[in-house]
């Protein structure tokens, strides 16, 4: 029993130690209470929204943008979710567990009614918000008497806070039996970031749309609110531009490989729907090689060996700055791209990162890598992007390099999106720059640490760096934990920092492994970004406390079909026979 207890500590004590289970919402909400009386559910539970009845329909699926549609299929959605009784033998349903209520010993009570009430009146901008214009904050109640009571801001608060009432229940062991064993319950709730995200790569390998939504599903249970879609790089252009086809017929992977203007839409769509706004990367002027295929003459440095010297990954290719008929290019992509983005995408993400100034070596427009000659160009390049992608409404995101390392200007709308760790966020926040955080060290979630330690001696260089085999075991939840975006700020720098990304760069990520790598890792910084690293009394937030209650959201993403990966052997969380 000691060694046991030793062990697996952490998970241990709540399911052995306490007869009732400790409640385990993810991510924690920053206020509170609960009691021990249990309440069951079924589907006679009458939902209100502001006093007018909503039924509850299986499948629903809003007919338009409006709050009440929103908050219908919100609340159809969440009742299915906690109704669903797919059966997955490792999880949820322990028989005999000491803390599963006795229907017969104890009588049933019923939860009667979910009154909702949002306080304010939906902005037009409210499903594509830019980060902090839309209130996420929600209160929710349940007394003893079985009247729950869900009040927010705004529809997306009215979502969020679903979303924790259906962590709040359980299915019995007996079969079609729901309750939660925490009533009284009082939350007071509300993100610390408004930014909370993760990247998916769809260059390195592509995802179907149907991987997408599912990550999109694990996203809104993690209250995770911005997928960023890195859609294009050197290695593939899966994204379908219908005035310029042959860019995704000669630089796909595959032809079935591509994102068409439906598909693209009906992500973003499922998306607004579970508040989480999708916005997209075309990365630029690298990393963008693929559009050699079909446009060599606007590209520089494509698959150029040897591939160090003219970027960090074959097969390389940049954009010729300074150059008419790149533009020509970009004006006609834009054109294309933007009306189709902007009812759904408050941010484009123009990319900037890891530019390597040799490339222009191979311009014959400009034959140099001396910055003094580059700098100009690449401000020139970046406004003039950057005003089509204010000219469409949206707002532009750039990779940090661009103003650290290249100097580049940037208007004061534009956030940068930080990675190599070290001060940048400070450096950055110090310049007055709005900072998303997706530091490496501790985010990047499909590489361990210490990758290029040794890297320029290692086997994958001597080979030419055809694999990306430098890059190793990947991080553990808790040091995902560990990170706190703000650290080492000022107040006033910390104010700029709107929150973070989680990165899932695909070389080595395909459908067949995405889940049990994101998740429920993605979640972990969820929490980080939503409850804060530190509690109300100031102190970190304790592994200890939470590796049971990660342990159990896990089981609810298994439960929903995501494969996420355990976070500890089961002889730890099944506590004793
Ligand atoms: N692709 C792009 C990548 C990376 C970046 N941009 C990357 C760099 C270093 C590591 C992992 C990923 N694969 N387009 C950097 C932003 Cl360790």
């Amino acid at each position: 029993m000691f060694s046991r207890l030793f062990s697996c500590l952490s998970v241990f004590l709540a399911t052995s130690i306490l007869i009732t289970p400790t409640t385990a919402i993810w991510p924690a909400p920053q206020s509170f209470t609960n009691g021990s009386s249990v309440l069951y559910l079924n589907q006679n539970i009458r939902v209100t929204y502001n006093g007018a009845f909503i039924p509850y329909t299986y499948g629903y699926v809003p007919s338009s943008f409006s709050s009440k549609e929103f908050v219908q299929a919100g609340v159809s959605r969440t009742l299915a979710g906690i109704f669903d009784s797919k059966f997955v033998p490792w999880i949820l349903h322990k028989p005999g567990a000491k803390y599963e209520p006795n229907p017969l010993a104890e009588g049933l009570k019923w939860l009667k009614t979910l009154q909702i009430i949002q306080t304010s009146e939906d902005k037009p901008s409210a499903f594509k918000p830019l980060a902090g214009e839309v209130d996420e904050s929600y209160n929710l109640t349940i007394s003893v008497e079985g009247d729950v009571k869900l009040t927010a801001v705004s529809s997306i608060g009215v979502l969020r806070g679903l979303e924790t009432f259906s962590q709040l229940f359980y299915q019995h062991s007996a079969g079609t039996f729901w309750y939660t064993p925490f009533a009284p319950v009082a939350i007071e709730d509300a993100p610390k970031f408004p930014h909370r995200g993760i990247l998916m790569d769809t260059s390195r390998h592509f995802f179907p749309v149907e991987d997408i939504l599912r990550t999109i599903d694990a996203m809104a249970m993690s209250k995770l609110n911005r997928l960023h879609v890195h859609v294009t790089d050197s290695q593939s252009w899966p994204l379908v531009i219908p005035a310029l086809p042959e860019v995704s017929e000669k630089g796909a992977h595959h032809p079935s490989e591509t994102y068409s203007p439906a598909d693209i839409e009906r992500i973003q769509k499922y998306g607004a729907y579970r508040g989480v706004e999708v916005y997209f990367e075309i990365d630029m002027p690298g990393h963008i090689g693929s559009v050699a295929l079909s446009h060599p003459e606007l590209i520089v440095a494509y698959n150029e060996q040897p591939y160090h010297w003219w970027c960090a990954q074959p097969p390389c290719g940049a954009f010729k700055l300074n150059n008419t008929a790149v533009d020509e290019f970009l004006e006609t992509l834009f054109d294309d791209l933007f009306p189709r983005l902007v009812p759904y995408s408050a941010y484009f993400h123009t990319g900037g990162d890891e530019l390597n100034k040799n490339d222009s070596m191979l311009d014959e427009g400009i034959r140099s890598n001396s910055s003094e000659v580059l700098q100009p160009l690449l401000q020139k390049f970046i406004d003039t992007q950057h005003s089509r992608v204010r000219d469409a409404k949206l707002t532009p995101v750039v990779w940090e390099e661009i103003p650290l390392e290249w100097n580049v200007t940037l208007g004061k709308d534009t956030v940068v999106q930080a990675w190599l760790g070290g001060d940048s966020v400070k450096k950055l926040t110090a310049k007055g720059h709005k900072v998303i955080d997706s530091n490496y060290n501790f985010w990047y979630l499909d590489c361990g640490r210490g990758q290029w330690l040794n890297w320029a001696n290692g086997p994958a260089f001597q080979l030419g760096f055809p694999f990306n085999d430098w890059c190793g075991p990947t991080k553990s939840w808790r040091l995902v934990y560990s990170h706190d975006p703000t650290a080492g700020l000022t107040p006033e720098e910390a104010k700029l920092v709107l929150g973070g990304e989680v990165a899932l760069w695909a070389e080595t990520i395909d459908p067949i492994n995405f889940d049990t790598i994101a998740w429920p890792r993605a979640s972990v910084a969820g929490e980080v970004l939503w409850s804060g690293r530190t509690d109300a009394s100031g102190q970190n937030r304790s592994q200890i406390e939470a590796a049971p209650r990660l342990n159990e959201f896990r089981e609810r993403l298994v439960k929903k079909g995501v494969r996420a990966s355990p976070i500890t052997q089961a002889f730890c969380v099944q506590g004793e026979p």
